[in-house]
């Protein structure tokens, strides 16, 4: 059976296991920390989570892995049939991974961790999620999923990405960089999914270990 070894509390994690449970594929979970020791590194070259183990061996990376199971186990499709709709959704997932979240994640460190961020990341960090806000807001179409009237992979990435992007944009600016857009309600509408509420309840649960065991 397919193994997603990681954490619930990662957002790239949670991406991998709300596509698994919406495609109703058999999967199991392993509790990998981030500890950088020789094992982590022997299964995943950057030491990053997630990565599964399949029959055939591993794979990391969130979106390698969502297209290997997306191509292994065709039901409950998360991509249109159609390639130029398949290639907006992927454009989509990019502007949400790319342009947004891994911008903003360099806000984390003092938004989330206890740690410090420089004046000049931050304003460097703003000047980019404005702009990269207002390219997103040109493609995403909320109406009511991010790519339009059917669940696809995109809503996946959105549900977990942007909450955390609102969240550091609020902590670090005291505003919300996705305030223009319909996130709460998207996020709230994607919330009410058996499968997001899985997501969650094991999010929360993992939050709390993990920050028990930073603690220690
Ligand atoms: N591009 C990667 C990002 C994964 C990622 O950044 N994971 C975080 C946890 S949310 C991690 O492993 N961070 C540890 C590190 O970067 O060393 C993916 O899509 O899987």
């Amino acid at each position: 059976m397919l193994k997603l070894c990681g954490f619930a509390a990662s957002n790239y994690y949670n991406k991998v296991k709300f596509a698994l449970l919406e495609k109703g594929v058999d999967f199991e979970e392993e509790l990998v920390w981030l500890d950088r020791t020789p094992e982590l590194l022997a299964r995943s070259p950057l030491g990053k989570i997630p990565f599964i183990e399949t029959e055939h061996g591993r794979l990391c990376e969130s979106q390698v892995i969502l297209d290997y199971i997306e191509s292994t186990y065709p039901q409950n499709a998360l991509l249109p049939a159609d390639p130029y709709a398949t290639a907006k959704v992927r454009e989509l997932i990019t502007f949400i991974e790319l342009h947004l979240e891994l911008v903003a994640r360099e806000l984390y460190p003092e938004a989330f961790f206890g740690g410090k961020v420089t004046d000049e990341t931050k304003d460097r960090v703003q000047k980019l999620l404005k702009r990269n806000v207002e390219g997103f807001a040109k493609i995403a179409k909320f109406s009511p999923y991010v790519a339009g009237a059917e669940f696809t992979m995109a809503d996946c990435a959105g549900m977990v990405h942007l909450p955390l992007v609102s969240m550091a944009s609020k902590i670090i600016y005291g505003e919300d960089a996705l305030a223009g857009l319909p996130v709460r309600d998207y996020v709230k509408m994607l919330g009410e999914r058996p499968a997001a509420q899985r997501v969650n309840a094991d999010r929360k649960t993992n939050t709390e270990a993990m920050a028990a065991r930073n603690k220690r």
